[in-house]
């Protein structure tokens, strides 16, 4: 394993964005270095000058071949297919910066169908975490209903989760239980960023139960007739919502840096359902 220029301009990076050594070590053996090459490079590069444009150009996370592929981009090949248990998932659009793919094939129609008719009678307002106390909130940022499955509540839910862990790579008990969500025209959620921020004290309930959030997975369950798309404003993308497309994005660094910035754009015309599955660093319960 090699110290690149590019590792040392990231490792300064992430210590000017505030992150401690502990931190640090846990994203850098997340992104496949090992320990004793992460502990030798933290205590031998301790605060190492760079140039801001030099941290702007490297201001991403490390990118490595990885023992959890879900922090690394080296997940998929040349291939546009791929197996998947019981179906071929294809990947449509890969990018590095943010980690993010979009895949087709994940759920049939029909199954997208079924889960949204188990979700339907349980789906109340949607809230959103409260950063100074932890607590689920009301919020004008966030219009729509939902839900959450028990991880591997019905036979549905289950076979889903076996097949997400497997094509991204992640341990199932790592996923929280899926999450529906229902938005009617003029439903949206505002751009936002899916970790905990470790500098909200409301964060910290959130992080007993199974350490960062590391990656989000999105699965469209209809198309709406317009709008709705998932929007990335950090690098100008939208996501159209599309009924069996998902799309997948990873922030193995919990901070802006990881350009996981994301939104659900107002429903213009019909609804839209969705199911999300966010994956922790380590076993959630
Ligand atoms: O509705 C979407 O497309 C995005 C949903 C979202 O950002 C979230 O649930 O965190």
């Amino acid at each position: 394993m090699q110290v690149t220029p590019e590792l040392i301009a990231w490792l300064d990076s992430q210590r000017q964005a505030g992150f401690g050594d502990e931190a640090l070590l846990k994203a850098l053996v997340n992104a496949g270095y090992t320990e004793a090459f992460s502990l030798g490079l933290l205590s031998e590069k301790k605060g190492a000058a760079v140039q801001p444009d030099a941290v702007r150009q490297s201001a991403q996370p490390v990118q490595t071949s990885s023992t959890l592929p879900v922090t690394s981009l080296a997940w998929f090949g040349q291939q546009s297919t791929y197996p998947v248990l019981d179906v071929d998932v294809q990947v449509l659009v890969q990018m590095k910066h943010p980690q993010l793919a979009v895949f087709e094939g994940l759920l049939t129609d029909a199954e997208c169908d079924a889960l949204i008719e188990q979700a339907r009678s349980r789906l109340s307002s949607s809230l959103t975490v409260d950063s100074d106390s932890g607590d689920s909130v009301a919020h004008q940022a966030r219009v729509s209903s939902g839900m959450f499955f028990q991880r591997g509540e019905t036979e549905l839910v289950g076979l889903l989760e076996r097949r997400m862990s497997t094509l991204l790579g992640f341990p199932e008990n790592h996923g929280e239980g899926l999450q529906i969500l229902n938005y009617k025209p003029g439903g949206k959620y505002d751009p936002h960023q899916d970790y905990f921020d470790p500098a909200q004290s409301g964060s910290h309930v959130h992080l007993k139960r199974g350490g960062q959030r590391i990656g989000t997975l999105i699965c469209y369950l209809n198309t709406p007739q317009s709008g709705g798309g998932t929007v990335f404003p950090d690098v100008g993308l939208t996501v159209s919502a599309v009924r069996g497309r998902a799309v997948y994005f990873a922030y193995p660094v919990a901070h802006v840096s990881s350009a996981c910035l994301h939104g659900g754009n107002p429903v213009i015309e019909g609804e839209k359902w969705i199911a999300t599955k966010w994956i922790r660093e380590s076993v959630f319960q």
